[in-house]
């Protein structure tokens, strides 16, 4: 399959084949992760990793452009038509670079930013303390509902008041609830600030119309290209046009230097793909898988953090198992199921060893299982979790795995070749 890489290098070859078989013989469950098409593959492991195009198309700094020029306007294009946005930066290297650079375009170093904490299900870049965002500008973070583990919108708006935050930013990278972006816009605006919002999670959900699109309500959206969306790995910046300069400036030259065109080629045949109507129908599954299997694990006892989920994902406060997340998710990545370990809100135990586990369900939608798996996958993590200590248990649940990824090859389009 990878011929050329096992001629020239078969320790490297070795190494990916393996991860390809683990990929084929394990149920996926990490919700920021998919498979990416064979189309998608291909784009990006073509003749464009080789070429350099800083600027933007119509106005590089290197001649050559005939064909980068076209395939990064077209990317705009399609990622334009897919959100109803007004315009669309396609370089920025990934999610981080992305959000930095939407701060960097509409505010200065030191001015106020507000976003989710980390520990309820913000990402590092919406201004955590260890993340350039939380040095680089004033941070403040709000919580989740201690009761309900929801975003309580009264609480947000009186901490803008009293911050003042130049930028207000919604999204969440394991909140399992549906996020109002009407409610963020206002708060936005009765204090003046900007309104970003980092949509990386949900973008496939909101391409395929399974979750309110934040577009119409923000300055700013930000995105990674490769989870529920299913492209290649990377970033995108979608704005209202009055950003369209600051935007570019931040990105190029603010942030980066030469765009990666292969990835950008991905993208916009991912962006094609996602235009389809297909593609509804898989982002509608997505989420009636997991609310499937948040069901089915909440029959076991388990506790989910807000008690369900409206998207992706799901995230299980362990506590009252008596269980923590690292030995847990390492027992079931020996079963063949990967997931990772998460904090919780009100967690007191340590980010390496936190209370929670977050599933989630993109990855086993595009390999097409629907609800009756769910309910298998659901009863396989309650075995795991009763037999912490026991490896046959474990051992039996992770053949049964496998008997189950064999079942549900992903499809033709996704893996041949690849
Ligand atoms: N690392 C991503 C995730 O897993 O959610 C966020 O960037």
């Amino acid at each position: 399959m990878f011929s050329a890489i096992a001629k020239t290098d078969p320790v490297i070859c070795k190494l990916i084949e393996g991860e390809q078989q683990r990929q084929n013989s394990s149920i996926r469950l990490i919700p920021s992760e998919n498979y990416v098409s064979r189309a998608v593959m291909q784009a990006t492991g073509s003749c464009l990793t080789n070429k350099y195009a800083e600027g933007y198309p119509g106005k590089r700094y290197y001649e050559g452009q005939q064909f980068t020029d076209q395939i990064e306007t077209l990317a705009i294009e399609r990622a334009k038509k897919l959100f109803g946005a007004d315009g669309a930066n396609v370089q920025p290297h990934s999610g981080s670079c992305a959000n930095l650079e939407a701060y960097c375009a509409l505010a200065k170093p030191g001015d106020t930013i507000m976003g989710l904490a980390l520990p309820h299900g913000g990402h590092l870049t919406h201004g955590w303390k260890v993340s350039n965002t939380g040095k680089f500008f004033k941070s403040v973070q709000y919580e989740l509902d201690a009761k309900t583990g929801r975003l309580d919108y009264d609480k947000i708006a009186d901490l803008a008041r009293q911050h003042k935050p130049k930028i207000l930013i919604s999204g969440s990278s394991a909140y399992p609830r549906a996020i109002d972006f009407t409610a963020f816009q206002d708060i936005a605006k009765s204090v003046g600030a900007y309104h970003i919002s980092d949509m990386a999670h949900i973008a496939g959900l909101v391409a395929g119309k399974a979750h309110m699109s934040p577009i119409p309500y923000s300055d700013i959206v930000t995105t990674t290209t490769h989870k529920t969306l299913r492209g290649p790995r990377g970033g995108m910046i979608l704005f209202k046009a009055e950003h369209e300069a600051a935007v570019n400036k931040a990105v190029f030259p603010g942030m980066q230097g030469g765009p990666h065109m292969h990835t950008i080629s991905g993208l916009a045949v991912s962006l094609h793909e996602a235009l389809s109507p297909e593609f509804e129908a898989y982002a509608r599954q997505i989420v009636k898988n997991a609310a499937r299997l948040a069901e089915k694990l909440m029959g076991y006892g388990f506790n989910l953090v807000s008690g369900g989920t409206d998207n992706h994902l799901m995230l299980i406060d362990l506590r009252n198992k008596n269980l923590t997340g690292k030995p847990l998710a390492k027992a079931l990545d020996r079963a063949h199921i990967e997931c990772n370990y998460n904090s919780v809100p009100g967690d007191t135990a340590g980010p390496f060893n936190p209370s929670g586990l977050r599933l989630g369900t993109p990855a086993i939608t595009t390999r097409g299982m629907k609800e009756p798996q769910m309910d298998q996958i659901a009863a396989w993590i309650n075995t795991v979790a009763e037999n912490l200590a026991n490896e046959d248990a474990i051992n039996k649940v992770g053949k049964a795995v496998q008997d189950l990824c064999r079942q549900f090859p992903l499809p033709e389009e996704f893996i041949k070749n690849q």
